[in-house]
């Protein structure tokens, strides 16, 4: 089994989708091993997205992912990654394909209701970023 991170984003709190996301996560069948709402500082974010530092929207970035409280969780499933990236879309929403979560609830390019790991070995990092492993089920 594979596992993925994910982040429901401050945009997908804001308008209210964290449980209809929460809900298409169990029906497309992902175990949640853990779960989370906290509140990155700027500085979390900028470590979380070091990858990024190059990038025109790095501080913007920053800055967003930093403004509100997000819901972070690690989830399992046969091909766990490419499945949740499917299952999300494209980063703009406006090329996301139809009935994708960032399709249904993304407002914009940045504020794109979720994340999720692009590989295996960054979905292990971004996990042991979040959690403990006291903190995820076995
Ligand atoms: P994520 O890492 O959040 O799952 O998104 P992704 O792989 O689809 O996109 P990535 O290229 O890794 O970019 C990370 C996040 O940065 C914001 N972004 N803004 N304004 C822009 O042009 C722009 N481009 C990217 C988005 O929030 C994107 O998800
Ligand atoms: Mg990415």
């Amino acid at each position: 089994m594979e596992r993925t991170f994910i982040i429901l984003k401050p945009d997908a709190l804001e308008s209210k989708n964290a449980g209809n996301i929460l809900a298409r996560i169990e029906a497309e069948g992902f175990r949640v091993l853990g779960l989370k709402l906290i509140q990155m500082s700027a500085d979390d974010a900028g470590r979380f997205y070091a990858v990024h530092k190059e990038r025109p929207f790095y501080g913007d970035l920053c800055k967003y992912m930093s403004s509100g409280p997000v819901i972070v969780a690690a989830l399992e499933a046969a091909g766990a990654v490419q499945k949740w990236r499917d299952l999300i879309g494209a980063t703009d929403p406006a090329q996301a394909a139809p009935n994708t979560i960032r399709k249904l609830y993304a407002k914009s390019k940045e504020a794109n209701a979720v994340h999720g790991s692009d590989s295996v070995e960054n979905a292990k990092i971004e996990i042991a970023f979040f959690f403990s492993e006291r903190e995820l089920v076995g």
